[in-house]
């Protein structure tokens, strides 16, 4: 029961603003700093970084003023970590942000105390293998002046990605800011492959933020001054890579669009104008068996898609990419490519991906919920009705897989995210909300139904419709040790609907 909450600044129309004038940003990638030797293994090294979280002015619109935002590096999104699979990098991210927070933080919520710094970080590299000391966990910030040190073994298939902030209780802000950034694995397989690559392959950040008539961020907030936590947000623009309709020139070839969604609650149906063929090549954790066919990706936030797209259909014309009725960008199509077009993969995985539901232990069923007060407004959400201080209830051992039956008992969808793992879909099934709540039993009221092929890879979020069981399965591969789970959407995940989850060594 989301309530619209109106910022006391004026809004900005971006309709009012000319469309595609200005080029899309391209994030640089980043670049290692030095080799350094390898934290668990002599004789070693690995490239390492040194990442800035710092305060800065980005022109979101030729017409608009520079935004203050903190970002990574001096761009939104921040620079593209490049990471070789199996070799891995060492990254030191410095915190450099102001002393006072620019968004409004919600004193109320776990973990955003007064008694607190107000500005901190931490970041979280999300889809990684990554051992627990590493991860970023949300107790685990830092401060103006304070670096945190991450080892990122990257044992794991090629995928794309991403950093961000997970601050407790404030990560909402921090990310809405603008703290995020691409994090590509590369894998021998993918290269053997030969996709389309360098200018060919095109990382896509969708994020919408409310923009005032001044060009500034805007987070909205409640009318109750003490507790400003909104449920939801939803933006007036929407921004790829950082700009309001932006326009790219491409050639009439084969690409790459790597997209994310890197919101903070809005879902999108991404289409190019006219629906043609999309060819799907991959999700969060890497490729399909073979590629999917599609005229519109449904991507919930945190969700990636890995999509070859041919525009030589639009020769010399002008295409936009769109999200139902919202224009995103414009795709400028020149008359000639000038080198050779790749060609569509007919398979990318020499072995078909397991799907064993009897590789499982043990199965968790763990509710979702939504907290109302007294006039039916949402007061916030819980992972299986427990807050975030409670002890760990959910300790899968190493090298054990487990399937996970997510109960959606609220009104809403919820990207269900786990940190380390990587998991597959075996499908959803709506079942009877109000029977569940009073026995405990799961009465459905209809089939099971298959994950969509689009979701048919091995994920590491997962869209939890309302009044539905989605279930999960789950191999704890990689490292033992305390991670999180939670919702993907990032004004939940901040009042809590985020649990630890420990893995124990096998
Ligand atoms: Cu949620």
């Amino acid at each position: 029961m989301p309530m619209h909450h109106m910022p006391a600044t004026p809004q900005l129309d971006p309709s009012t603003l000319a469309p595609f004038v200005d080029s899309l940003p391209i994030p640089p990638v980043a670049k290692p700093i030095g080799m350094h030797p390898h934290p668990e293994q002599h004789g070693r090294t690995l490239p390492h970084y040194r990442i800035v979280q710092r305060e800065v002015r980005i022109k979101v619109h030729r017409d608009l003023p520079p935004a203050r935002m903190w970002v990574y590096g001096d761009s939104f999104p921040g620079p593209t970590l490049e990471i070789e699979s199996g070799h891995g990098a060492t990254v030191d991210w410095v915190n450099q942000l102001p002393a006072r927070h620019f968004l409004p933080i919600d004193h109320t919520l776990m973990g955003a105390d007064k008694s607190l710094p107000e500005v901190r970080s931490v970041t979280h590299l999300h889809g990684g293998r990554t051992p627990a000391k590493s991860d970023g966990y949300p107790e685990e910030w830092i401060t103006p002046g304070q670096t945190q040190s991450c080892f990122y073994p990257s044992n794991q298939e090629s995928a794309l990605l991403f950093y961000h902030d997970h601050t407790m209780g404030i990560n909402r802000l921090n990310i809405y800011a603008g703290m995020t950034g691409f994090a590509i694995v590369r894998d021998a397989h993918e290269a053997s492959l030969a996709l389309p690559g360098g200018p060919y392959e095109i990382p896509l950040l969708f994020a919408d933020r409310l923009l005032g008539k001044d060009g500034q961020l805007v987070y909205p907030v409640a009318p109750d001054g003490d507790n400003p936590w909104v449920p939801e947000v939803f933006g007036n623009s929407i921004l790829v890579n950082g700009k309001l309709l932006p326009y790219h020139e491409v050639e009439p070839r084969l690409y790459r669009l790597r997209l994310f969604n890197g919101s903070n609650g809005r879902f999108y149906r991404i289409a190019l104008e006219g629906k043609p063929t999309l060819h799907v090549i991959g999700n969060d954790q890497g490729l399909l068996a073979a590629p999917v066919e599609t005229k519109r990706i449904p991507l919930a936030p945190a969700e990636r898609a890995d999509v070859l797209v041919d525009f030589s259909d639009f020769a010399g014309k002008n295409v936009k990419l769109v999200s139902d009725s919202f224009d995103l960008m414009q795709f400028r199509v020149g008359a000639k490519a000038s080198t050779p077009s790749h060609a569509i993969p007919k398979t990318l995985r020499d072995r078909p991906l397991p799907l064993d539901e009897k590789t499982a232990i043990r199965t968790r069923r763990l509710t979702l919920d939504e907290t109302l007060d007294d006039i039916q407004n949402s007061m916030g959400m819980l992972l299986n009705k427990t807050p975030w201080h409670a002890p760990i209830t959910e300790k899968p051992v190493l090298n054990t897989t487990e399937i996970w039956e997510l109960v959606n008992l609220t009104e809403d969808s919820h990207p269900i995210h786990l940190h380390l793992v990587r998991f597959r879909v075996l499908d959803r099934r709506p079942l009877d909300t109000y029977g569940f709540q009073m026995t405990g039993e799961a009465r459905f009221t209809g089939p099971a139904m298959p994950p969509e092929p689009l979701e048919s890879g091995w994920k590491d979020t997962v869209r939890t419709d309302p009044g539905t069981i989605t279930r999960i399965l789950v191999p704890f591969e990689g490292y033992a040790g305390r991670y999180v789970w939670h919702c993907h959407i990032l004004e939940h995940e901040d009042n809590e609907m985020m649990r630890p989850y420990e893995v124990l060594p096998g």
